[in-house]
């Protein structure tokens, strides 16, 4: 029965042949009927030529879009579901006209409009699906997938609202809603006839069926509907096209029929409201857990919904045979957030298609697969047993089930041993227990990996130690990278063009060809070139940084960029303590040795934490100190850019000079902006953190700043930790921090800065600025060095970018391929 009721809202989808559409017009006819067709008025807005160029390009590609579909259908090669509570795409526009091979005819379409196809891409809002890292190499893969030609399909939620824009009034960041889709989002296909629904609430019930065999179900749910809406993933070049499914939480018709046969239809209609919320708005918590009902909700609904798409395809194919389920399927876990997966899994299988438990853990097993993106404690998922037990009950009851099973195979690995067992129980003990999110993936996953070598030692040395005692085969490393379509060929086309002229152009799906570089790193008129266009890119920079930030900025000088979300364990306070640094030594006479600089800092901080705020205010205080001084500003100009975001980052990257990576060691799992900027030639200041370490294998010492304390010494550091020590010895720190105290940046607002001030001398602060303060001058000291010779510089910066191709997504992706999704 409850079999039915899901097929149900599939009725409509008949499967019935229609007649083949006429093959697809040129774009400039598709795109002049979209313009006539989207207008009922004179005047043409770029917005309008935006809306009716994206409908035209995706146009396109439907055909691609639906063939590539009808082939993946046929399970010729597993399929992989990617599932993940954030894709952070950003624009579509320009990445799939370049990745379909249509920017220069959209060109052409467009010069009857006169108007530059640049004007026009720059009127799309950045699809903001995500919070930052996390999202952003979602949206990388999806490129990476679709351009090797991997059967990968994106599962997210289609929030109304997308990451905040960060307004700055006064210093403090102000959040406004982000209401993406006012204008409509012409990429999207909504599959209103592919709905299914998600129950919540109510409460368990065991039945005995016909044959006696006893089985649970879940009764007097509130369902609510999860409608797909389609985005088009083009792959590079290559006729696959990819789909991100997102999901819309709708009410069902039935919602609230009870009162509606009462008489209070008008108040039960509104009540659609309740089912609507959950797929309403993105959490803006970046590597921090949230703990919210609603966001249980968000990843419980995003998994059934997800995997009863998986199952209803795989049915329609195989029948209810689920033995080779795993082999056809694959499952990534994007984080755990939609670890909920796990038991949904296994309810669908049993409560649904009526397996036993035994068969359904196999499949489950062989089908789940978990990537862990942070060691942060305060980001490990917990939801307390009681939360979990209300609003899904049923999924409760069979996480204690897979707990009592696997605590079964615990205490036979070690006998008698009953810390072991309460360490590693997915059920953490206390007055209020809680479900380890982090252990119930591991548990259900064949495969666990970290996202950068370091990171996937920690892993296995600390905070999952014993699971990798019990299983060591699952555990295995997946260093990130970032998709060169996006973040070289369409962000920098003044750079692709010159690696075009003298690599070919084959770089753009075969990364590795930049190493070709290296051959030109003493070639004259190449240098000159090089520097010609990084000159170029530093222009289009420092126009952004007037237009949004009131600063000029000067190309002469170094460009040094942070751009990240603001926390703590990424020491954007560490850079601004190294602003003030420099500021006093100008206001001292001390410029001997100094060369200008450039500094830019951008970031959005969680609504909720303070602290990273309160870095943000002092960022603006400092900028407006060092800008406002004409005895300053010829060494020195500082800048903090609001609303940073995708779009930001792809006119950033490529004008930067030098790229701030300085997390304390240990903390910062991988990284990805880190890749982005090596990839347009940036040279990085960094710590050996996260894929930092492995770009300067690749890169050699020689070409990166390196500083700081490694993981191992914070790690033995932190025992007695003692950063007076470290500031009674830095007569720079102390000046810096003796200014801060005085209220120089704060003369109307008194003691606002003081909580960063403790927080630095306090014998608690784990993220150790006071620690690597000089080392950090003393690097930057090396860049200053560096930049004086402006041809050795740019030789660097040439080796930096040749060096680059380990980090594209492909390579990662063909790792994920090889080594987990096998058969993909
Ligand atoms: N990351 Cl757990 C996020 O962006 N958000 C999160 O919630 C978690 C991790 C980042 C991580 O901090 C970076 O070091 C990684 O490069 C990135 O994920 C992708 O793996």
């Amino acid at each position: 029965a409850q079999a039915d009721k899901y097929a149900a809202t599939d009725a409509g989808h008949t499967g019935e042949r229609l007649p083949p559409c006429e093959p697809c017009e040129a774009l400039a006819a598709t795109l002049n009927r979209h313009l006539r067709a989207g207008l009922c008025r004179d005047e043409r807005r770029v917005e309008d030529l935006f809306q009716a160029l994206a409908l035209s390009v995706k146009e396109q590609l439907l055909d691609d879009w639906r063939a590539t579909r009808n082939a993946d259908n046929d399970y010729g090669r597993r399929q992989v579901a990617y599932l993940s509570l954030e894709f952070l795409m950003g624009r579509t526009l320009g990445n799939a006209l370049l990745n379909l091979d249509l920017t220069d005819e959209a060109r052409r379409c467009l010069t009857e409009h006169a108007v530059a196809l640049e004007t026009v891409e720059e009127a799309e809002h950045d699809a903001g699906l995500g919070n930052g890292g996390l999202g952003r190499l979602a949206a990388c893969f999806l490129d990476s997938c679709a351009s090797m030609d991997l059967a990968v399909t994106g599962y997210g939620i289609r929030y109304e609202y997308g990451m905040f824009a960060q307004k700055i009034v006064d210093g403090f960041q102000i959040e406004r809603p982000d209401r993406w889709l006012k204008d409509g989002n012409p990429w999207e296909v909504r599959q209103a006839q592919r709905a299914l629904t998600v129950p919540f609430f109510g409460h368990t019930e065991s039945y005995v069926d016909r044959n006696g065999r006893r089985h649970m179900q879940w009764v007097g749910t509130q369902d609510v509907l999860a409608v797909p809406h389609d985005m088009p993933v083009p792959g590079y070049r290559n006729g696959r096209i990819n789909t991100l499914r997102l999901w819309k939480a709708e009410a069902t018709d039935d919602f609230d029929l009870e009162e509606f046969n009462q008489g209070d239809y008008a108040e039960a209609v509104a009540r659609k409201n309740l089912a609507e919320q959950i797929t309403m708005v993105l959490y803006p918590n970046d590597a921090s857990e949230n703990g919210k009902e609603l966001r249980l909700r968000q990843q419980y609904f995003l998994s059934s919904a997800s995997l009863q798409d998986l199952l209803r395809r795989y049915v329609r194919r195989f029948g209810e045979d689920f033995s080779h389920f795993a082999r056809h399927n694959v499952v990534q876990l994007n984080d755990t957030h939609p670890a909920i997966a796990v038991p949904e899994l296994m309810r669908l299988l049993m409560d649904v298609y009526c397996l036993e438990w035994d068969q359904a853990w196999e499949i489950t097993c062989h089908t789940m697969a978990y990537t862990n993106h942070t060691l942060l404690p305060e980001a490990l998922e917990r939801w307390s047993v009681r939360t979990l037990g209300h609003i899904l009950p049923r999924i409760m009851e069979i996480i204690f089930e897979i707990n009592a099973r696997y605590l079964d195979s615990v205490a036979h690995h070690w006998p008698g041993d009953g810390h072991k067992l309460a360490a590693m129980s997915i059920i953490e003990e206390g007055p209020e227990p809680q479900v380890r999110m982090a252990y119930l993936a591991i548990v259900a996953s064949f495969s666990v990996n970290g996202v950068a070598a370091l990171h996937t030692r920690l892993l296995k040395d600390g905070l999952f130690r014993d699971f990798y005692a019990l299983w060591p085969e699952r555990f295995n490393n997946k260093t990130n990278g970032v998709t060169p379509r996006r973040w070289l060929a369409h962000c920098n086309p003044r750079l692709a063009a010159l690696l075009d002229s003298r690599l070919g152009s084959g770089w753009k799906s075969d990364l590795s060809l930049l190493s070709g570089l290296n051959a030109f790193c003493g070639d004259r008129d190449f240098i000159h070139a090089w520097r010609e266009v990084k000159q170029a890119n530093k222009q289009a920079l420092a126009e952004l940084v007037s237009r949004e930030c009131q600063v000029q900025f000067d190309t002469a000088m170094l460009f040094d960029v942070q751009v990240k979300r603001i926390h703590e364990y990424k020491r954007q306070l560490l850079n601004i303590l190294h602003v003030i640094h420099l500021y006093q030594k100008i206001l001292a006479g001390d410029t001997e040795h100094m060369v200008p600089r450039c500094v830019l800092i951008g970031g959005k901080a969680a609504p909720g934490y303070a602290m990273a705020k309160l870095i943000i205010k002092l960022a603006g205080n400092v900028a407006h100190m060092v800008n406002s001084d004409p005895l300053v500003t010829p060494w020195l100009r500082f800048a903090f850019l609001p609303n940073y975001n995708v779009s930001a980052m792809e006119r950033i990257c490529p004008g930067t000079d030098l790229s701030e990576q300085i997390s304390t060691a240990g903390k910062e799992a991988s990284g990805t902006g880190n890749m982005k900027f090596m990839m347009n030639g940036a040279l990085t200041i960094g710590t050996l953190d996260g894929a930092n370490i492995e770009m300067m294998e690749e890169v050699g010492e020689d070409n990166f700043f390196l500083f700081g304390l490694s993981a191992d010494e914070v790690a033995a550091t932190k025992r007695d930790y003692r950063p007076q020590e470290f500031i009674q010895r830095s007569p720079a720190l102390k000046a810096v921090l003796g200014l801060i105290k005085s209220g120089h940046f704060s003369l109307l607002e008194p003691g606002i800065f003081e909580p960063l001030v403790q927080a630095i001398e306090s014998p608690w602060d784990q993220w150790m600025l006071a620690a690597d303060f000089d080392a950090y001058c003393q690097a930057q000291h090396r860049a200053n060095e560096l930049y004086r010779n402006p041809e050795r510089w740019a030789a660097c910066s040439i080796r930096n970018t040749a060096a680059s191709g380990r980090f594209s997504s492909d390579v990662t992706i063909a790792n994920y391929r090889d080594e987990i999704w096998k058969g993909a």
